[in-house]
């Protein structure tokens, strides 16, 4: 009898030993030490043994069931840290490789210039107001006094749409009427940012998409000097408190009367150099007192209320400010140029 112990004993090691998983382990455990397992079933012929063999033997399936156990948790701890060791290696991180570069964006010159005019203008106590691209002919011409026969209404330099019923907007002048035929009588103090469309040649200082800011002011006993000061104190926040401004008489339908307003040359403080043509000033907005045709047709009485308007070109601003010499810049969509503004 210890001669089959020691057999099942030497086949279990064997097998053992050769266990390639832990699936394979579970099986030989069943086989050798479960309930219907080899060295139980030995246990079984203790009924058959004289009294004094009896406890002898079943220490010896004891001693050898423990020695077998032993042995197989001891070959599943090594087999569980190999296949470990294969999932570290398999899992391995290379922190050594380069990182994903992902290119960082910037934000548009114009988009900066019309970001900033917007927090000047409300940090002045003005509202901002937006209107659609696409207008009525009486928005964008007729409310802002334009005659039927103006050249601004010419389709040379307009784009029209339906018949000439809508065009592309040519200025953001319509959200000012706008704006006023919702709020009249009461007083407005609002500025309007957008996109305006011209029919023109395209060239450094031209293009056929660009943006306004446009501003505009009604109440009763509105001051010029009020304008005056709002446009210093827009300069001074844009190009630097030392700028200087200067009205000039011209002419708008929309205003009377009208002004081109003038900034210090930005390069040579009013010196005179090459870029002011000895000046010593630049050309940088219109502006001007609202005509009272304007005023009735926004729903003022021209006799009680007044205003003033002004209109300013963002490409112009984005220009001068940062330096670029040509607007064309500004829809290329060269990277190179834009990363500049990161
Ligand atoms: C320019 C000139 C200007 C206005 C725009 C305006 C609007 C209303 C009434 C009166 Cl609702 N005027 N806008 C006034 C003066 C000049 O723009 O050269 N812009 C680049």
């Amino acid at each position: 009898m210890t001669d089959k112990i020691n057999q099942i004993k030497q086949i279990a090691l064997e097998h053992i030993k050769q266990a390639a998983d832990s699936k394979a382990l579970d099986d030989i455990r069943v086989r050798f030490l479960g309930k219907k397992g080899e060295l139980t079933d030995l246990l079984k012929t203790l009924g058959t043994m004289s009294k004094e063999e009896r406890p002898k033997f079943g220490a010896l399936v004891n001693e050898t069931k423990t020695f077998i156990e032993n042995y197989l948790q001891q070959q599943l701890d090594t087999l569980k840290q190999a296949e470990m060791n294969k999932k570290l290696e398999s899992e391995k991180i290379d922190v050594t490789l380069p990182g994903r570069i992902h290119r960082r964006g910037a934000i548009h010159p114009v988009k900066l210039v019309l970001d900033q005019m917007e927090s000047i203008f409300l940090g002045m106590g003005f509202t901002i107001a937006q209107g659609p691209e696409i207008e009525t002919d009486f928005n964008n011409f007729k409310a802002m006094n334009f005659q039927d026969d103006h050249p601004a209404r010419d389709a040379q330099d307009t784009f029209y749409i339906e018949n000439g019923k809508t065009l592309f907007r040519t200025h953001t002048s319509p959200v000012q009427a706008r704006t006023m035929q919702l709020n009249a009588p009461n007083p407005i103090r609002v500025i309007c940012p957008g996109r305006v469309f011209r029919r023109d040649d395209i060239d450094a200082t031209h293009h056929v998409q660009f943006h306004q800011v446009e501003g505009l002011l009604v109440d009763k006993d509105v001051k010029l000097s009020d304008l005056k000061g709002i446009l210093l104190e827009f300069v001074q926040k844009m190009f630097g408190a030392d700028m200087k401004i200067r009205l000039r008489p011209s002419f708008f339908p929309f205003t009377e009367p009208s002004a081109e307003v003038d900034v210090s040359c930005i390069f040579c403080h009013g010196d005179g150099c090459s870029f002011c043509k000895q000046s010593g000033w630049i050309e940088v907005l219109g502006a001007g007192c609202v005509h009272p045709n304007v005023l009735r047709l926004g729903g003022y009485d021209p006799e009680v209320f007044s205003g003033w308007a002004f209109g300013i070109g963002v490409e112009r601003i984005a220009l001068l400010k940062y330096g670029i010499n040509d607007i064309r810049y500004l829809t290329e969509g060269d990277v190179r140029f834009l990363e500049q503004f990161r």
